[in-house]
This record gives structure tokens, sequence and C-alpha cells, in this order.
């Protein structure tokens, strides 16, 4: 189904354009620019991915409801500061195309004066960590019932540990030789698959509200104020942990180099990176985290960089089925990436830890 067809399902005017845009790993984005000038963001969704479309979008249409009226009791501006689902002419918040192969989209307005960034600069980090955690702030106070949990054990590293190791054995690819340092590597750390799950199942970290997908590129910054303006990538918005948010931020926005870097040994931690997202996140996250939870974020920066490395190599393993490559060997790569930074997240712990006191004084 071409994308210009699929704008016709939505009430927007007619469209003149429809232009690739992002770099997801998951869905296609489109931009679509109308005869009026106004523009949307169109997106394909990747239902293997996100097998109940509906639940998804229900739990979107909550979630921007909620932020509008919290942006709106403070002042801000909902328009820009909060997505904004355009329905179909049907009055659905996403369209369905049949024949022979099933397609799902959506629709948001395009915020304008503002951009996602791959790599940022101190101060940016600082406002995308800070709007993450006024996100999870805002959400707080979400009424019941708990949204849908649309990826199934999606944070649960050690569901995550467990399926690595089957695609290790299964070898479907017969690629296991290749990653056998990084199989290696992953076995050496299975003692930190449960920490965060463990505390979790105990009541001593609680479950909030959580984004679950806080790359640095999943927050507009504002071209005219340098803000964070807006969360974006709504997807994984369900019950989670808010220092596996943090840790997530850290992975993408304290690493010095690209998360498919293929040379690994570009990776590292940059600590100025971090004590700025560590001061972004608090300046919002203080006020309602528990002390457990402010003592846990530096571990969360590395757990949630391991259980990425993990789902990067479990895809290597079974053949490249679940992210989008454009090389062979990229899975590979980002696995490497992945886990010379947890070694460098290991190292750095304690001042990671020291910073993190820092900012509480
Ligand atoms: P993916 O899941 O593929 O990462 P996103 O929802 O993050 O998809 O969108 C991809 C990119 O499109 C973003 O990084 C951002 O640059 C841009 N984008 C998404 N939504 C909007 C919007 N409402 N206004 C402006 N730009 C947007
Ligand atoms: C995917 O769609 P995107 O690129 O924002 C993935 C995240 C990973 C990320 C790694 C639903 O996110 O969990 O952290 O790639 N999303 C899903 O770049 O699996
Ligand atoms: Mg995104």
């Amino acid at each position: 189904m071409h994308p210009q067809s699929i704008v016709d399902h939505f009430n927007v005017p007619p469209a003149a354009a429809v232009a690739l845009h992002g770099s997801g790993l998951i869905h296609e984005t489109y931009i679509v620019t109308c005869d009026d000038g106004t523009r949307y963001i169109l997106q394909q969704i990747n239902h293997k991915v996100f097998r109940n479309v509906p639940a998804m979008q229900e739990n979107i249409l909550r979630v921007t409801d909620h932020l509008w009226r919290k942006v709106q009791e403070e002042g801000g501006d909902p328009a820009r500061e909060v997505l904004t689902l355009v329905p179909t002419t049907e009055g659905r918040s996403f369209c369905r195309t049949g024949g022979g192969r099933e397609t799902f989209w959506r629709m948001y307005r395009f915020i304008e004066g503002a951009r996602t960034y791959d790599a940022a600069t101190p101060a940016q980090a600082r406002q995308a960590a800070a709007a993450f955690g006024r996100f999870q702030r805002r959400l707080a106070d979400l009424p019941d019932p708990p949204l849908h949990e649309t990826i199934a054990g999606f944070h649960h590293t050690p569901s995550r540990f467990e399926a690595f190791m089957r695609a290790a054995e299964a070898d479907a690819a017969g690629r296991a030789t290749d990653a056998a340092a990084e199989i290696d590597f992953a076995l050496a750390r299975q003692d930190i698959v449960a920490v965060l799950e463990d505390l979790a199942a105990a009541g001593d970290l609680p479950r909030r509200v959580v984004h679950n997908d806080t790359k640095l590129n999943n927050v507009l910054i504002d071209d005219a104020t340098g803000r964070g303006l807006c969360v974006i990538d709504l997807d994984t918005v369900m019950p989670g942990l808010s220092v596996i948010d943090f840790g997530d931020c850290c992975r993408t926005a304290a690493a010095t180099t690209a998360e498919d870097d293929p040379d690994a040994s570009r990776m590292g931690v940059d600590l100025d990176m971090f004590a700025a997202l560590a001061e972004g996140y608090l300046s919002e996250a203080r006020a309602f985290l528990t002390g457990e939870e402010i003592e846990h974020l530096p571990f969360a920066a590395r757990l949630i960089t391991f259980e990425q490395g993990l789902r990067f190599l479990t895809d290597w393993l079974a053949g490249d089925v679940y992210y989008k490559i454009t090389r062979p060997g990229h899975n590979l790569d980002r696995a490497r990436a992945q886990f010379k930074l947890v070694r460098e997240f290991e190292d750095a712990h304690e001042t990671m830890a020291a910073i993190i006191r820092r900012c509480l004084d």
C-alpha cells in the first residue's frame, strides 16, 4: 500500500508530498506536506512487533489526553508539548488496510520549530532527560485502569536473557561461532539480569507509568528556546521502572559514539553528559523518586545497555528478524558496541554514583 494513498484515509487536506523520515528501527515514518502547507507525521505501524494495534492506540489516546490536561494546567502550550493523533475520516485513531497484506497506519500533527537529535550537546541532553522526568511526573496520576502491556515483558531482562540463551542454543542462522566472544560476555553477566526485577517483585522499586524507549531522539527540542519540548514515540508507554527510563537515556546520550558504531573501541561513557542527564532528570524526578530508585540510577544505565546488547545479539543469532538493518553484520556491530558500553559503565560505577549524590546536594 503506497503511503500517498493512505493519507486520504485521514482527516487532513489533500497531500502534495510524502517523504520518508527518521531513523527508527521498527516503524516506517513519513512526513506528509499538504497543499495548504500544514505537515503531518504518517507512520506505518510494525504490527509484527506491536501485535495489538487497537490496544496500543488506546494507550496513546489516554496518555496524550492526560498530558494535554496537565500541560494546560501548568500554563504550557499542549499543541506543541504533547503529541496529537489525527483521526481517520471514520473518526478512528488508526487505519487498517486489507487486501493480501494487512497494514496499519496512524498520523500525528507535525510539531513545527523543533527537532530530534541522534547526538547532543550537554545542554540538549539535560533538556531531554528533564523532559523524560517531567513526562513521568505528569503521568503519575493517570487514572485506572492500568495501561495495556503493548509488548509482553518488554524490559523484563531475565526473559530477554532466556531468549538470548535459546537463540544461542538454536543457532538458527549458523552464526554463533562468529559471536563466541559476545556470547561469553553475556553468559558472564547472568547474575545481574534479575537485580531490578527482584527489587520490584519485593516492592522495593515501584512500578510507574514510564516511557520505556527513552532514546535521545525521542524528545523534540525546541529550535527557538533549546527546551525539551515534547516526548514522542509513545508505543511502549506502560507500567515499568522509572530507573530504566533514565538508564536508556544514558545508553544513547552518555555514549561517546552511535549504538551501531562498527568500531566498538570508540564506545565509552561521557561523564559530563552523564552529569547533564542526571541533573536534568533529577530536576523533575527527585520530588517523587524513592531513595531506592535514586540509588539504582547508575546500575540501571548498565542493565538496560546490557539488555539492549542481548536483544541485538539475539536478533543477530536468529538471522536479523526484528530490527531494521542496513548492512550485513549490523546487529552484531550493535551488540558489540552495547557490550563495550556495559564494560565502561561497570568501570565508571563509583564516579556515576558520586555524580548522582552531587546532584542531590
Ligand atoms: P520510531 O519509532 O521509528 O523511532 P518516532 O515516533 O520516534 O518513530 O518518529 C521518528 C522521527 O520522526 C522522530 O525522531 C522525529 O524526528 C520525527 N517526529 C515524530 N513525530 C513527530 C511530530 N509529531 N512532529 C515532528 N516530528 C516528529
Ligand atoms: C527500537 O523504534 P525505535 O528505534 O525508537 C526498540 C527499542 C530499542 C531501540 C534501539 C519496540 O526503538 O526498544 O531500544 O530500537 N523498540 C522496540 O535503537 O523494540
Ligand atoms: Mg523514535
